[in-house]
């Protein structure tokens, strides 16, 4: 054993982060564990592309760090988006020990196996239909769910005591047995106490191999354990205090089990890394990265959401020349969009959403566009959107191109809803309408303009506002401009230093921060007739009227829009705005250096920890953000607060740093108003200039209620049946009938009550009713919102919730290959000697069909093919130089089914020791290191 290694990893981790203190309990262990297997995988997938596509790889150095590996990855740019799936994945993991604490399948208690790997073996179809359709949110909630269940075997069951150093491989498979279940009636533990708990499982059990797990209940007296039955164990298990007494878990050290815990841990990580990589099979590398936020180029989505309708054909023309021109300046460069998003709409249709990583189908899809229709002079601008940002990508970027009026406004609060959810920044391009009249009887043609009225243009100006995006008011002549500027400036680095609004205008003064990491700093301004002042951090001052002044680099104005390059120059800037005309300034600037945040909340009961929230907090009462820094390792957060949009009140949180760059904030007072989030840090870089401090906000303007929603269900939707979504609602407020509205973002049949009468302090129960027509394909994503309004619109709150539809799946075996033919001439001389072969490869009668041959080990060349005489057959041929004597294809099925086939010249294959296996065995050392310094669960040894 090399021991240095260890020790080196552990001096590493003291001085590193002390775990994830705000999930206390087994939720710190499966955090851990999550990522590590995350980390691992990451880096096993992009090492293999990187060898497939002939780069150089470097691993980062250990312990990895999402920074470290989105770099080894040469995708620096996806650090934050990366990070982002990681929290997302944990999350789910997480919330399923306050959600379904007590289910014993979730966590394989109670001799759940075979409940429990139907949790998981379910979810994991349910994540490769995901991802076929390019829905990774929907993948990555789903993955996180089930790789609790997968990871509290280990801790639950008898497994590791059974001698079993190794995954157990049918966790993740449905048609094979998961092993020797004990009998309901056969005893399987004895009674015990303190240290001899290390031997209570019977003998005969351990020498049977016979699979067992703890039974667990924090009801007093009430027990369902059957007699002779183990227990969790741990304080607040009571079932552990009836005959047989004690416990088997090994969540922490201090559990009956505890000795097994670094061991149990060890292996949870690798049964996570073997589920991890079955999914990579069935996706196929790329695609896996991306559910992973790893993507090349930028990592920006370039999202367009555009009227069709009979006006529009201008704006289309104008919409064509930009994107052709993004996509000729972009591609193949590191600004490269890494996601194209294209939603039509018109009246009475709107959709479908067009999601493609390729550029050519993108700009095809937006050639193909053409303006008719619409019938009356409003259009369904907001079913467009809703549309958009359900199936879009979480922080990103939209622009909505119409000249009229939405004909949807009871959608408002749902694409609010949305906007707050996803945090994703919305930017209108209303042109004038143009309408030309023939005049017959004068002969003459006269144009009619027709501007959207104050009114109309209003509700995209609230909606932009609430976004933090811009609503650019333009000519339709003007459009081309306006839309190159704004959408050439989007890149996935830029980050926000400033954003406000002020409606009605008035003058006001904002001063923001620019550090040492920011370039490209830019500030874009609506509003007409907008005056200001701009000062410098040296006291420098340019008058918006002064044409002549230095810190202005730039300006560019067109419609109601502006922009201005300024001089980069570090320090605190100022901006006096002397309009009083409405307005809104934001500025930003390129920066590695950005932040994440989700708000949380503390859950009630046994079972501490902190849920995400899918709702807005509450109001006036306190709460919690987790924050995380990204693109730096050594950046740390010193402030963060909660900035009202519409005057300067704030409240600044306490900030308690969580290791991995993650802190937890908490406020004592969330405001009533809404607010936007700012945070300041700083940065230790590596150049001589010692510290940089930084200064960020969010764009998006968020809003607190009194009203509180909250719903369960299962989160996987069978096309045909219909699926109930229990909620209940409550509101501090007074007592009132409230409105409820239930959007989905596939318009599935749905009903729900339209109002509900709440009492105040008291919760009501609703249900909503959802169904997914028979041929829905497999992997659709659909977003239910469901809202609570107030009399008057007072207040709203909503849950947004995502579901997964997944046919009933009948195939559980993968494609298998059968060889043809065999033919090598090698010589002494490898290199001068070539090989080849010929397999034919089926999924058997009952199955899906093959999906994908792909080339796992080997460097020569495959081609496949149908065969001529049978398309469920594909043939596939192989040849190589004599140097590369093994090569293995890897086989898919249509739902994801992996299986791989392995041939070599050789005649003793050797146990493939390379060196990349003993880099991952020293990983794995260093990583079963990692988790002695983590408990599995509190002290107080909830599940
Ligand atoms: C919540 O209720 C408090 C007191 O009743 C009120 O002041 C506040 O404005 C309400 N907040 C919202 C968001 O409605
Ligand atoms: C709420 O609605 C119900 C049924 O529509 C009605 O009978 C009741 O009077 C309403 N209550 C209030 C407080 O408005
Ligand atoms: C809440 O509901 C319970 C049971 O329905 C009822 O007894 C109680 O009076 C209600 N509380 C309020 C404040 O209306
Ligand atoms: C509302 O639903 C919850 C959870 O399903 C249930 O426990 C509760 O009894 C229900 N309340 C009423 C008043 O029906
Ligand atoms: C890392 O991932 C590889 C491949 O995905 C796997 O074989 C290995 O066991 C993993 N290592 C650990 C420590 O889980
Ligand atoms: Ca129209
Ligand atoms: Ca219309
Ligand atoms: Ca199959």
């Amino acid at each position: 054993m090399p021991s240095e290694l260890s020790v080196l990893c552990l001096l590493l981790l003291h001085t590193g982060a002390h775990g994830f203190g705000i999930l206390p309990g087994k939720a710190l262990d499966h955090l851990e564990i999550t990522e590590n297997a995350i980390l691992n995988s990451t880096v096993q997938v992009c090492r293999a592309l990187a060898h497939a596509e002939g780069t150089d790889f470097t691993f980062p150095p250990q312990p990895f760090t999402a920074e470290a590996v989105a770099f080894a990855c040469n995708a620096p740019k996806s650090s934050k988006s990366f990070r982002q799936a990681i929290i997302s994945i944990i999350f789910q993991n997480v919330r399923v020990d306050l959600r379904h604490a007590f289910n014993a399948s979730f966590h394989f208690d109670e001799e759940m196996f075979v409940q429990g790997r139907r949790i998981i073996t379910e979810g994991l179809q349910a994540v490769k239909a995901s991802n076929k359709q390019e829905n990774f949110e929907a993948a990555r909630e789903k993955l996180g769910e089930i790789l609790h269940p997968l990871q509290d075997f280990y801790s639950h069951s008898n497994w590791v005591e059974l001698g079993n150093k190794l995954p157990n491989p049918n966790l993740i498979r449905s048609d094979t047995s998961i092993g020797n279940i004990a009998d309901v009636s056969r005893a399987t533990c004895r009674s015990c106490d303190g240290d001899d708990c290390r031997n209570n499982i019977l003998e005969d059990i351990i020498e049977q191999r016979v699979l067992t797990s703890g039974y667990f209940s924090v009801v007093p007296l009430v027990s369902t354990k059957p007699r002779g039955k183990c227990s969790h164990g741990g304080a607040i298990d009571q079932t552990s205090k009836i005959e047989p007494t004690g416990g088997i878990n090994k969540d922490t050290f201090d559990s009956n089990h505890g000795h097994l815990h670094t061991e149990a841990a060890r292996v949870a990580i690798a049964a996570t890394s073997e589920l991890l990589e079955d999914v990579r099979g069935a996706a196929g590398d790329r695609p896996f990265l991306q559910m992973m936020g790893i993507t090349k180029g930028s990592s920006k989505t370039l999202c367009f959401v555009i009227d069709t309708t009979k006006s529009m054909s201008d704006d289309i023309e104008a919409v064509r020349t930009v994107t052709s021109s993004i996509i000729n300046s972009e591609v193949g460069t590191d600004n490269e969009p890494s996601l194209y998003i294209l939603v039509p709409f018109n009246d009475p249709e709107f959709g479908p959403l067009i999601k493609t990583t390729d550029s050519r189908v993108f700009m095809n899809a937006i050639n193909s566009l053409s303006a008719t229709g619409g019938e009356d002079e409003e259009e369904l601008s907001l079913s467009g959107l809703q549309l958009a940002l359900s199936g879009g990508s979480s922080n990103s970027e939209i622009f909505l191109f119409t000249d009229a009026p939405a004909k949807d406004r009871h959608l408002r609060s749902t694409v609010i809803a949305l906007i707050e959810r996803t945090q994703t920044v919305v930017n209108f391009m209303i042109t004038d309408s143009t309408v030309t009249n023939r005049r017959r009887r004068s002969g003459n043609i006269q144009q009619q303009h027709r501007e959207i009225s104050a009114s109309d243009a209003q509700l995209y100006r609230d909606l932009a506002q609430a976004s933090g995006g811009q609503a650019i008011e333009v000519t339709k002549s003007e459009l081309p401009v306006a839309t190159s500027i704004i959408t050439e400036s989007s890149s996935a680095d830029m980050v926000t230093l400033l954003q406000a609004a002020r409606s009605p205008g008035k003058a006001d003064n904002f001063s923001f921060i620019v550090d040492e990491t920011v370039t490209k700093l830019t500030v874009y301004i609506t509003g007409r007739s907008i005056s200001f002042t701009l000062i410098s951090p040296t006291g420098e001052s340019q008058q918006s009227s002064d044409a002549t002044g230095s810190l202005i680099t730039a300006s560019q104005s067109v419609g109601n829009f502006k922009t201005l390059q300024l001089k980069n120059q570090v320090g605190q800037w100022e901006m006096r705005m002397m309009s009083t005309n409405p307005y809104t300034l934001k500025v930003m600037g390129q920066s590695p250096i950005d932040f994440l945040f989700d708000f949380l909340e503390a859950a009630q009961g046994l079972i501490t920890g902190f849920d995400v929230l899918d709702t807005r907090p509450k109001a006036g009462v306190n709460g919690s953000l987790l924050v995380s820094v990204t693109g730096s390792d050594s950046a740390t957060l010193t402030e963060v607060a909660l900035i009202e949009s519409a005057g300067s009140g704030e409240i600044k949180g306490v900030v308690l740093p969580q290791g991995s760059g993650n802190f937890l904030v908490q406020f004592e007072r969330i405001p009533s108003v809404a607010f936007v989030v700012r945070v300041k840090g700083q940065n230790v870089s590596s150049t001589p200039r010692a510290s940089v401090v930084f200064q960020r906000q969010s764009p998006i303007n968020f809003r607190a209620s009194n009203v509180t929603i909250t719903a369960d269900s299962n989160s996987i939707l069978v096309p045909g049946t219909p699926f109930s979504v229990p909620f209940s609602v409550m509101t501090s407020g007074t007592g009132a009938n409230f409105t409820i509205r239930a959007t989905n973002s596939q318009r599935f049949d749905s009903t729900s009550p339209t109002s509900l009468f709440l009492e105040s302090g008291n919760s009501t129960n609703g249900t909503v009713t959802l169904s997914a027509p028979l041929n829905t394909p497999s992997g659709t994503d659909v977003t239910l919102t469901i809202e609570a309004e107030a009399p008057g619109g007072a207040d709203t709150n909503y849950i947004v919730l995502r579901f997964s539809v997944v046919n009933t799946v009948t195939d559980f075996t993968h494609p298998v290959c059968e060889l043809l033919s065999l033919r090598s001439n090698c010589s002494e001389n490898c290199s001068l000697s070539t090989w080849a072969l010929s397999a034919r490869v089926s999924d058997g009668a009952e199955g899906t069909g093959v999906d994908r041959v792909s080339l796992k080990q080997g460097n020569g060349t495959m081609n496949t093919n149908l065969a001529a005489d049978n398309e469920n057959v594909t043939l596939v041929s192989y040849s190589a130089s004599c140097c590369s004597p093994d090569m293995e294809l890897q086989v898919v099925d249509r739902v994801g089914n992996v299986g791989s086939c392995f041939y070599t010249l050789r005649e003793n294959p050797p146990a493939a020791i390379s060196l990349s296996t003993k880099v991952t065995q020293s990983l794995f050392l260093c990583l079963s290191v990692m988790v002695l310094g983590l408990h599995m669960l509190t002290e107080g040894g909830v599940q």
